[in-house]
């Protein structure tokens, strides 16, 4: 009986418990993303295609949340597609190129675009200033200045500088994700989920 209960102790034990949450990854074409989902998945730095359509992805769990990650094609003929992907989803990533600095603007508007859809309000936010590994690349806290970061004031966001080619900033990126969804979900929902673990 004892060691039943042993047994028992330790198979409950080392089951891990996640909250599920669903990531939408947008920004302009070539900023990385598809880049940025697959080192993230499979630490490979895989050879990309513009994106026509999406890739999904499930990583983590990162800080007790498994994210799904939607990674959507960028280019300016199939932005307006980014509407459809919006329902649903706990957390957007939005990827800017910071050596693409001619695009910034342009970033900028798309991004507010997707922030002002009704299915995003109290969405949090964590922006990968990509491609830091080019000579030229403008530091995160000039790509946050461009896009007008600071003036979120309702919104939780969180801007962080990354090179998808070799992963650097792409944990703390995920991490930032969880951590603002977690200060978002109500403390009933996530009760609610521990429990179904107990
Ligand atoms: N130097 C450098 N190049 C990168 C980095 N991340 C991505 N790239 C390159 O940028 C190009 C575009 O990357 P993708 O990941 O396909 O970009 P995307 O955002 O998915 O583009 P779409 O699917 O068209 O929206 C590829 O040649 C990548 O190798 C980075 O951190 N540094
Ligand atoms: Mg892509």
């Amino acid at each position: 009986m004892g060691q039943l209960i042993s047994k028992l102790y330790t198979l409950v034990s080392g089951l891990s418990c996640s909250v599920a949450a669903n990531i939408v990854m947008l920004g302009l074409d070539s900023s990385g993303k598809t880049t940025i989902l697959y080192k993230i998945k499979l630490n490979e730095t895989v050879k990309t295609l513009p994106t026509v359509g999406f890739n999904v992805e499930t990583v983590g769990p990162i800080k007790g949340i498994s994210l799904t990650v939607w990674d959507i094609g960028g280019q300016e003929k199939i932005r307006r597609l980014w509407q459809h992907y919006l329902k649903n989803t706990d957390g957007l990533i939005y990827v800017v190129d910071s050596n693409d600095k001619d695009r910034l603007c342009e970033a900028r508007e798309e991004l507010y675009g997707i922030l002002n859809s009704a299915n995003m309000r109290n969405v949090p936010v964590v922006v990968i200033a990509n491609k830091q590994d080019m000579p030229d690349a403008l530091d995160p806290s000039i790509v946050a200045g461009c896009l007008n970061l600071d003036r979120m004031k309702k919104r939780k966001w969180k801007i962080q500088g990354a090179c998808a080619k070799t992963g650097t900033g792409l944990f703390e990126s995920m991490k930032a994700m969880s951590e603002l969804i977690k200060s978002y979900k109500n403390e009933s929902l996530l009760e609610e989920n521990t429990n179904q673990c107990k």
